[in-house]
């Protein structure tokens, strides 16, 4: 598959997200299992007028792909797996394929978009939920989605090293972040041990460590002593910046 008629064949990718975006996360997983280099643009604050001039909706991530700006994390992969689709993050087979699709929607349209901080604010400061109603209602949505996925790769014929295959994809890149979400919320996980297989595989690998919220040059952390203990790598050699990939030459579409 070529490049959409009217783009340079060398295309710039600006990632507009911010360390902790976990739909942004995913999107710099793909990027990074797709050896893409792209600049981090970390975004200050969500009402962030700029922002908002280039992405309406004023929801990370947006990428930036030769000045035009798509947003929506699932559209942004969709586009980054037409325009590369070497390494490709889908399975070969198509109903593996769908499959996976359908794992990675249950996390992006099902899940997060109930969970994510604009919801919990709006339990909170609205309707007045406390605390512990905020985090009943995250863990219950956690608990519908977890079950349901964990079924789903029970249900596969054999056990994989990844999701949907033995190379990690789309499914994977959508569920790390959704771990690391649900730990940040103190979510019992032990009920889903394929997940947390699948979770601890894709945390070896560099693509993943380094699309992590602690590796990002906004993060308020010391992400350098991170980096130090994880570096060694191909992706992002090069630059003192784990976000900004400056590692690989600009790819050519074929
Ligand atoms: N469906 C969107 C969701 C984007 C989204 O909700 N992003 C969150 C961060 S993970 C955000 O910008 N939240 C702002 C807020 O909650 O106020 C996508 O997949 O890109």
């Amino acid at each position: 598959m070529g490049l959409a008629a009217g783009y340079s064949p060398c295309v710039k990718l600006r990632l507009h997200t911010r360390y902790q975006n976990s739909a942004g996360q995913r999107v710099r997983i793909v990027l990074n299992l797709k050896r893409l280099p792209y600049e981090y643009v970390a975004i200050p604050s969500l009402s962030s007028e700029a922002y908002r001039k280039l992405n309406p909706q004023g929801l990370m991530p947006a990428l930036e792909v030769d000045r035009r700006v798509v947003a929506q994390s699932m559209a942004i992969i969709e586009l980054l797996e037409e325009l590369f689709p070497e390494p490709s993050i889908l399975p070969d087979d198509p109903i593996l394929r769908a499959e996976a699709r359908s794992f990675a929607q249950l996390i992006a349209a099902d899940l997060h978009p109930i969970n994510n901080n604009r919801i919990r604010r709006y339990l909170a400061d609205v309707l007045g939920a406390d605390e512990p109603q905020v985090r009943a209602w995250y863990h219950h949505w956690v608990r519908q989605a977890f079950s349901s996925l964990e079924a789903q790769l029970a249900q596969q014929p054999a056990q994989l090293r990844y999701c949907f295959g033995d190379r990690p994809g789309l499914a994977d890149a959508c569920l790390v972040p959704q771990m690391d979400n649900a730990r940040r919320f103190d979510c019992d996980l032990s009920q889903y041990p394929r997940l947390l297989e699948i979770d601890t595989e894709c945390r070896k690998l560099e693509e993943f460590a380094k699309a992590a919220p602690a590796m990002q040059p906004d993060y308020p952390g010391a992400w350098a002593t991170v980096r130090k203990r994880l570096d060694g790598g191909t992706v992002g050699q090069g630059s003192a910046n784990p976000g900004i990939i400056t590692g690989n030459e600009p790819r050519r579409p074929p």
